[in-house]
């Protein structure tokens, strides 16, 4: 028996009423967001007809974001795709006509298991290729990836967003941890750094709030004077890629005007000696001309951050992924991560620094993807940020067989992934065999041969974890699926089934795959009960030391790096674009989130699509004069990857010299159907292999101006 019709009716929930006749269904939000917030759908006769914010989760407050507050416009929307679709017509052109599951399950048996025929590693042709459409446990990655470590396909690295930033906390913490985030609210100083909360991290925002109305001082650091940034006491708008010099000049006044926990340095960090010689080497001046900021701006920082700490007030940094997206981001991270240890920041509650939280979670991965079915085999691994390059390397001893089969599921990568001309020509490839699984026909649906109707959040079971605050939650199936869609989870069954693997992993349900997510280790009673459980209650994590790295101190310097051959102390790496180094491309553009699009999800929502318009550059009013361009324009934005046009606003949003191409648009919704990504390059970052969107150098000129 499953529980699936078990439904939670409003007067198990205070505030939130339902209509008559209705029932409200506790769900969680499945968007690649910190918040990842408890849901409450309304259900009315089988029919979604609202979906709220749970009230009695602390984090989600009862308050949703703009775009899943539209949820039942996204899952009823007029252009779901709801049966199997085989190509009818070239790859790219989009058509598509209708077939059966059971002759779209059966072609595409056949054509995996021809290529594994072939005996040897030849199963690494075959390519899953995903990321978090949903950050469900089940419906990410559970029975997908025993289906393809039974296969023996190739492995994929999922670097796309956060593998710089992680490897960086990984070697200075030791792992995704930090801050727990309601205790933000009771900081006196807030560094939001590279991150803009009321964009991407709406519930941190709240606690930001609360601070600043208890007297906390609030500062971001970003180039763009984002929503966020208008919205603190201060803003430096320092230069892309250059957080790390910042970094090291705040150390250089914390030591010289000893504003340092000595105590708290010598007995929780390792390397200090060695870290406090290179900060020495970066005066305020020596940074300030890196960053495009002036030194009394970085002087009074680290005045701030120094002395406030000092008086004993907890003083907090808010890292986001956006300021990792460039050569040198894993090592600017494990710089900012640094800076807490220096003036014993942790030692309080509502002091330290967050980046992710997910490190929190007990989460049982190898009872969920069983890597076990491998039975030994080692399959190479490919760079999901490399793509483009990487269906179009032909077969070779280093590389292995040339990629002849993808299956991509919860991700977009003609849309997301960089240097798109590349990618496209990738998925263009007559000779590759490609099958989607989605809600909609997205740029890379296509280019499928197959497309696989999918259940949104609204329809089947999951289980969560969060990079930004410390809850697991649970989903419950609201509606039943649409049309013909079909469980991420399911697919993986059916296709199993017909490529006879027996074992009885490619049974289990998808309840089932739930209550193995976490075990033991969270009652999911509790979870079924109310939809979320807290699997963290340390408050305070390092106050004590006991970070969770080898020497288990705040690592400075990492043994770990140095073995790999790497530098073992953290410092500025230029961009492989630095700004201003360019007389072809003199522009910096950065690439960040769009409020109302998550990445290049909602972008086919129309009410949400209206609200941002067209694709935007943003430019400061002194870099389109000199062009002679003005607000509104039609304008090409150009380097040696490509050429992307879109409209111009001119604003004080952009200071002289950097360019927002504001994310992430399909590129079938754009003017000359490209997105941004037209741009970017598949160069990666210092650690972790991650892709450096913001490391790019562009030329902007009016559409009509010849090349
Ligand atoms: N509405 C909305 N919310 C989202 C997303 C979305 O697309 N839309 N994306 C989600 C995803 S996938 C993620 S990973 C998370 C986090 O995603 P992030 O990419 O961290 O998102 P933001 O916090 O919006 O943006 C990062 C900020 O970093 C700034 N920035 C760019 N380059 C630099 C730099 O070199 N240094 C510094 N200091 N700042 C820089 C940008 O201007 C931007 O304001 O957000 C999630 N939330
Ligand atoms: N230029 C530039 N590029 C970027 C970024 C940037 O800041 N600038 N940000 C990068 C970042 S941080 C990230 S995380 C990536 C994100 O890249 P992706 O993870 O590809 O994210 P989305 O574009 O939202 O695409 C997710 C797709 O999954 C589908 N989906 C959702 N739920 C399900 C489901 O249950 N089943 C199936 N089968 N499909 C589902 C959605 O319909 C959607 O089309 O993009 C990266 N690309
Ligand atoms: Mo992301």
């Amino acid at each position: 028996m499953t529980p699936s019709n078990i439904l939670i009716h409003s007067s198990d929930h205070g505030t939130a009423q339902a209509e008559a006749g209705s029932h409200q269904v506790l769900g969680a939000c499945p968007h690649d967001c910190p918040d990842t917030c408890s849901l409450l759908t309304t259900v009315s006769l089988g029919v979604a007809i609202k979906v709220q914010g749970n009230p009695a989760h602390p984090q989600t407050a009862g308050t949703l974001c703009a775009k899943v507050a539209r949820y039942t416009e996204r899952s009823y929307h007029p252009e779901r795709v709801l049966r199997p679709l085989k190509r009818s017509g070239p790859k790219g052109s989009g058509q598509f006509v209708p077939v059966s599951w059971d002759t779209a399950l059966s072609d595409i048996a056949a054509r995996l298991q021809a290529i594994v025929a072939r005996g040897g590693d030849a199963a690494q042709a075959i390519l899953p290729y995903s990321y978090a459409g949903t950050m469900g446990l089940v419906q990410r990655d559970s029975m997908s990836s025993r289906f393809f470590h039974q296969l023996g396909a190739s492995l994929l690295q999922r670097t796309i967003c956060a593998s710089a930033g992680g490897e960086g906390l990984v070697h200075t913490l030791g792992g995704k941890l930090g801050m727990r985030v309601e205790f933000f609210a009771q900081s006196k100083l807030i560094l939001i750094w590279g991150s803009n909360s009321i964009t991407s991290n709406l519930h941190f925002w709240r606690y930001a709030q609360e601070a600043k109305r208890q007297g906390a001082k609030l500062v971001c650091i970003d180039p763009r004077r984002s929503e966020t940034a208008e919205k603190c006491h201060e803003h430096l708008a320092l230069l892309p890629g250059t957080d790390a010099a910042l970094a090291l000049a705040l150390m250089h006044e914390l030591i010289t005007h000893d504003w340092l926990d000595q105590a708290y340095l010598d007995d929780h960090t390792l390397g200090w000696d060695l870290m406090r010689a290179r900060a020495l080497q970066w005066p305020p001046e020596r940074a300030a001309s890196v960053c495009g900021i002036s030194p009394a701006q970085i002087r009074a920082l680290a005045q701030n951050y120094g002395s406030c700490a000092r008086r004993g007030e907890p003083v907090a940094i808010r890292m986001n992924y956006g300021l990792q997206r460039v050569r040198g981001g894993g090592n600017a991270v494990r710089l900012i991560a640094s800076l807490p240890a220096l003036v014993g920041a942790w030692r309080h509650r509502a002091g330290g620094v967050l980046l992710s939280s997910g490190g929190n979670f007990p989460v049982n991965l190898d009872a969920l993807q069983r890597p076990d079915l491998l039975a030994g085999r080692r399959p190479r691994s490919i760079n999901m940020s490399t793509i483009g390059d990487d269906l179009l390397r032909p077969a070779s001893a280093e590389f292995g067989p040339a990629i002849e089969a993808l299956v991509v599921y919860n991700s977009n990568p003609v849309a997301v992934a960089p240097d798109s001309s590349r990618v496209v020509q990738g998925f263009a490839r007559s000779d590759l065999f490609t099958v989607v699984l989605e809600h909609f026909q997205t740029d890379t649906a296509d280019y499928a041969d197959y497309i696989l109707p999918a259940t949104t959040q609204l329809e089947h079971w999951d289980v969560h974890a969060s990079y930004g605050h410390t809850d697991a939650l649970l989903n419950r199936p609201a509606i039943a699926p649409q049309g013909e869609a079909k469980t991420n989870t399911q697919i993986f069954r059916e296709l199993a089934q017909r490529m006879g693997f027996s074992d009885p992993a490619f049974v289990e349900d998808d309840l089932s795959l739930c209550r193995l997510a976490y075990g033991e280790s969270v009652d999911f009673e509790v979870l079924l009960r109310q939809g979320f459980a807290c699997v963290n209650q340390e408050p305070a994590p390092f106050a004590q030391g006991g970070f969770a790295t080898p020497s288990g101190k705040c690592e400075f310097y990492s043994a770990r790096l140095a073995a790999q051959g790497l530098d073992g102390l953290p410092d500025y790496l230029p961009n492989y674009e630095p700004p201003g180094s360019s007389t072809h491309y003199p522009l910096a553009m950065i690439s960040p989130p769009a409020r109302n699009f998550l990445n290049s999800s909602f972008v086919n929502v129309k009410s949400l699509r209206d609200l941002e318009g067209a694709p935007l550059l943003e430019m400061h009013a002194q870099d389109a004069a000199a062009r002679g361009i003005n607000d509104g324009a039609t304008v090409r934005v150009f380097n040696q990857r490509g050429v992307h046009h879109c409209k111009v606003k001119i604003s004080q949003r952009a200071r002289p010299g950097v360019v927002h191409g504001m994310g992430l648009w399909w590129r079938k919704y754009g003017l000359d159907g490209t997105n941004v990504n037209q741009l970017t390059s598949q160069k990666l970052t210092d650690l972790g292999q991650a892709p450096t969107f913001y490391d790019c150098l562009v030329e902007v000129a009016l559409a009509s101006t010849p090349a």
